[in-house]
């Protein structure tokens, strides 16, 4: 039986990333995410400046208000803070979290992106409101992604107090082993935004994350 997950994070995390979406409306793609019941998502781009992204930033931003979706900015604190999101998610090479969380407003989430057992334990002393932990299976959408294996979901797990965010080369086939390894919650980029339906993509990760929590 898997232990009961914190409340704060979701079961299923849709990082919404324009390369993933080939071409998509990165909206069209919210809206499938929404529809089949993914309650937080992170804006993630890693070309355009943030002038240029953000009126589809706040396009983005305000279909989540009105949903009660969580909305988390990737790698810019800068833009998190000016699109009033709900979080920010930072890499080891990005701000530290001890230098970006008193620049974010009380209640902010900050998400740290980990590789290590360390860093996963240095994310949690800065004050990470979640850990991430991948890439756990390879994945063709980050090139220089650094695969951890289900090993360091396990280590982590028995390391770290803080919810436990999953990612990289995550599918409904595999999601199951990801959640019984201890994760708290998945984040999938292609498995969502790279699939012709967002929607039922969504809800088949959620059924395989209840049936795994449930077995
Ligand atoms: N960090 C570690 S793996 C990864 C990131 C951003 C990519 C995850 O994308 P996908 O398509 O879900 O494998
Ligand atoms: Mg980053």
């Amino acid at each position: 039986m898997v232990p009961a997950r914190p409340p704060l994070v979701p079961d299923l995390y849709v990082i919404l990333d324009r390369a993933a979406a080939r071409g998509r409306d990165l909206g069209e793609i919210l809206a499938g995410a929404i529809a089949g019941g993914c309650r937080m998502v992170q804006l993630r781009e890693k070309e355009r400046p943030s002038g240029t992204l953000l009126p589809l930033a706040e396009r983005l931003r305000a279909r989540c208000r009105e949903a009660g979706v969580a909305f988390v900015v990737n790698d810019r604190v800068d833009l998190a803070l000016a699109l009033d999101a709900d979080g920010v998610h930072l890499g080891q090479e990005d701000l530290p979290p001890r230098l970006a969380r008193p620049l974010l407003r009380a209640g902010m989430i900050l998400g740290v992106s980990t590789h290590s057992i360390e860093q996963a334990r240095a994310a949690q002393a800065a004050g990470a409101d979640y850990v991430a932990v991948g890439s756990v299976f390879p994945t063709a959408t980050k090139a220089s992604f650094e695969l951890v294996g289900l090993d360091l979901v396990r280590q982590a797990r028995a390391a770290v107090r803080a919810p436990l965010i999953a990612i990289g080369g995550i599918t409904a086939d595999n999601v199951g082993a990801v959640i019984r390894a201890g994760a708290d919650g998945v984040a999938v980029i292609s498995a969502v935004c790279g699939a012709a339906d967002p929607a039922a993509a969504s809800r088949r990760l959620l059924d395989g994350i209840r049936a795994a929590r449930e077995s």
